[in-house]
């Protein structure tokens, strides 16, 4: 392996996201992490076990969020920005490497992901996550409006609402905690996704209430993605910035295995980069994270590389928000 290479190696066999170099005291357009971090599980409908805790799985109680940022790094090889500086046919065959810095800042607890993305947004940068679970919204977005108090559009992909009101610090009521600490409106939020029944009354009562925006699936079904897009800008015709939460459990199982709550026949990852794309030529990008990939029950690197594709437009997204070269 060459010296470049090596530069490039967070730890053992796991290079950093995109090839990218590590991240130091310098300015920086794009901030990489991984926030490795699986807290509460859920073991079936009446069991919550605590952070920590290893309790057996099953089909319905998967886990292993924690295993995901390195195993996406590891597929991420295919778009190295060392393959000529990541020369981008989605941008009109920019070289991404002459446009941004990007950096990536190593794996990361709640707490220290909280501390870059203040960074981040003091010094005008945009985060790109890789969880963990559904939690790591939480610790993002907190740092993000403590750097920089912007009123913040989110748009989350996810087949379920997470909007239940407690227990606190869970990957199923991290948004409602955003709201009650001020750093979101509900009236800002579109969830986009929702499926199946794996739901709650007392979440689609919280939206409903509160002026939360649900996309049922079948709801993109009908009306077709290019009216969601429109609906997408709309939303954000009144914000300062957007942050994107994707949770993997969105996309189609057929194209990423690799799900803690898999769920037949969900979205295409070519339908969400569209409205991710929708949404980021609107108002500027902030942050972005993805959760709930579990590598261990992914199939020849399918759902890493998948994920890896979304976490790439992220990047594309600092390039979509500013004019071009
Ligand atoms: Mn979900």
């Amino acid at each position: 392996m060459s010296e470049r290479r090596l530069a490039r190696m967070l730890h053992a066999d796991v290079p950093t996201l995109f090839e990218a170099p590590l991240a130091d005291d310098n300015p920086a357009d794009v901030v990489l992490l991984g926030v490795p971090y699986e807290g509460i599980l859920v073991g079936d409908r009446h069991t919550l076990y605590p952070p920590g805790s290893r309790p057996p799985e099953s089909f319905y109680a998967r886990f292993g969020a924690d295993e995901a940022p390195d195993a996406i790094r590891k597929a991420s090889l295919i778009y190295s920005l060392e393959h000529e500086g990541g020369v981008s046919a989605e941008l009109g065959f920019t070289c991404l490497s002459e446009h941004l810095r990007i950096v990536d800042a190593g794996n990361h607890n709640l707490e220290s992901s909280e501390a870059i993305a203040c960074w981040a947004g003091q010094n005008g940068a945009a985060t790109v996550a890789l969880g963990g679970d559904h939690l790591v919204p939480y610790p993002l977005i907190r740092g993000l409006q403590s750097g920089q108090p912007r009123r913040m559009g989110v748009i989350v992909f996810d087949s379920h609402l997470d909007l239940h009101p407690s227990p606190p610090l869970w990957a199923g009521s991290q948004w409602q905690t955003l709201i009650q600490e001020g750093h979101l409106r509900p009236e800002d939020m579109t969830l986009i996704g929702a499926r199946g029944v794996r739901q709650s009354m007392h979440e689609i009562q919280y939206a409903r209430r509160n002026g939360v925006r649900v996309i049922p699936l079948e709801e993109v079904d009908e009306k077709g993605i290019p009216a969601v897009c429109e609906e997408v800008r709309e939303r954000l015709s009144d914000v300062e910035a957007v942050y994107i939460s994707l949770d993997i459990d969105v996309v189609d199982p057929a194209y990423c295995p690799a799900q803690k709550y898999p769920d037949a026949a969900g979205m295409s990852p070519r339908e969400i980069l569209s409205i991710m794309r929708a949404a980021v030529t609107t108002v500027p990008f902030a942050g972005f994270d993805l959760c709930c990939f579990s590598p261990r029950y992914d199939e020849n690197q399918r759902g890493a590389l998948t994920a890896a594709r979304f976490a790439l437009e992220a990047v594309y997204a600092r390039l979509r928000e500013t004019p071009g070269p």
